[in-house]
């Protein structure tokens, strides 16, 4: 009705969850470009195995940027366009089906336009066919310019569905080069995907005592991710050769689990995951990392963030106003937060809520963060409530199409 639209109008313009902080404005102007890698998790950062380091290249930014290691994917069937929809819009995912499926041709205020409004030109990288996902139809409303997809890059060496993530990386990187500043990219690789097979010639890592049959995931996606995250390095390699890393923001964030399940022993063992909390919190945990324009200086964040947390951020550190439409908050202020997922469950700073399969609330379990232990279900209501209470208003936004309705209705 009329009378809830404007009661949703109103709770999106009361809520104020962006509050300053020190870098706010530092990447005005300049260019921003967001790598979204496929399954990358947090269990393998600052890891080793039979003495070597998985991700060096990654490891090193954890080290020398700011590295939050408290960030959570919140994606649901959309998978990897899951992810996106978070990143452009600070929407949570359907419940069923996939916001870019079913709500393909809604009215959005999305990351780019409003990026666009301040003379920014946007580009997604992504070496796939463009109806994949309904993308080529999606982005339009996202105000996206344009989309460099399979067909714009080389044919290149394939592995596993498409051309290896070290010349998509590089072969966009040329053409960002080419784009008027200040440009935005989002790139979004693909060969750490499941299964995560790798031609034998790039099976590096030595995985002895992980060769048995069961454990084959497990190594494929050591070896995979151990060749992005040499991607990544050459890619960061060749934005400071080209001049360009002093003058670019740089996020890099996995866009969701890798579907290593806790039946995985080699997983389990290697993650620590054998116990419930344990897996639950690891399965959804992703790295985040920010290379802020002339900020030397390198910091980890504890404080827990997720997905549509995104878009605030990066419109804070851009300068410009975020939209009343997002529901994330900014990942760099001290505004009270916490992860929720299309169930219900949520991680914050002091529990974490696994809801149950029946989605009763009582028969969930809630975790102290601290003790790691088990605590009576209605220490986690308030913040469930919270949790429930966006993303009913974020379905109502997509079911109803209400951001055009808004607009229309303020006009
Ligand atoms: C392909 C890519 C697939 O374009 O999005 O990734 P998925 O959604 O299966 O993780």
């Amino acid at each position: 009705s009329a009378e809830e639209v404007k009661d949703i109008d109103q709770w999106l313009t009361n809520e104020n969850n962006l509050l300053s902080s020190e870098y706010e404005g530092i990447a005005e102007g300049k260019n921003i470009i967001i790598l979204q890698v496929e399954a990358l998790q947090n269990f393998v950062i600052n890891q080793e195995i039979n003495g070597q380091v998985i991700t060096p290249n990654l490891n090193k930014l954890t080290q020398e940027e700011v590295y939050f290691d408290n960030f959570y994917e919140q994606t649901a069937l959309g998978r990897t366009s899951d992810a996106e929809f978070l990143l452009n819009n600070s929407l949570y995912p359907t419940a069923s089906g996939s916001a870019y499926m079913l709500y393909a041709k809604n009215e959005y205020e999305s990351l780019p336009e409003k990026l666009k409004q301040e003379q920014y030109n946007s580009t997604v990288y992504h070496a796939y066919n463009p109806s994949f996902w309904n993308r080529y139809i999606i982005y339009n409303q996202f105000e996206i310019d344009e989309f460099y997809s399979k067909e714009d890059f080389s044919e290149g060496e394939a592995i596993g569905w498409s051309l290896n993530d070290k010349d998509m990386l590089l072969e966009s990187l040329e053409d960002i080069k080419s784009r008027a500043q200040p440009s935005y990219s989002h790139l979004i690789t693909l060969t750490s995907h499941h299964p995560f097979e790798m031609p034998e010639k790039y099976e590096t890592m030595n995985l002895e005592g992980y060769t048995d049959y069961s454990m084959r995931y497990f190594r494929n996606y050591i070896n995979s991710i151990h060749y992005v995250d040499e991607a990544v390095g050459q890619f960061v390699d060749a934005l400071k050769e080209e001049g360009m890393w002093d003058n670019t923001l740089l996020l890099i964030y996995g866009d969701h689990s890798s579907g290593l399940t806790k039946d995985d022993p080699a997983f389990n063992a290697f993650a620590n995951t054998g116990e419930e909390y344990n897996y639950f919190i690891e399965d959804k945990r992703i790295p985040l990392i920010m290379h802020l324009p002339g900020n030397d200086q390198s910091e980890t964040i504890n404080k827990v963030g997720s997905q549509i947390d995104l878009a605030p951020t990066i419109a804070h550190l851009a300068g410009i106003e975020p939209s009343s439409y997002w529901l994330g908050s900014n990942l760099l202020s001290d505004a009270k937060r916490q992860a929720t997922f299309r169930d219900g469950s949520f991680i914050s700073d002091q529990h974490a809520f696994l809801a149950a399969p029946d989605g009763i609330y009582d028969n969930g379990s809630c975790f102290d963060r601290q003790t790691e232990s088990e605590v009576p279900v209605e220490e986690c209501r308030e913040e469930f409530n919270t949790g429930i209470q966006e993303l009913r208003i974020s379905d109502k936004i997509l079911d109803g199409n209400l951001i055009q309705r808004i607009k229309a209705m303020n006009n």
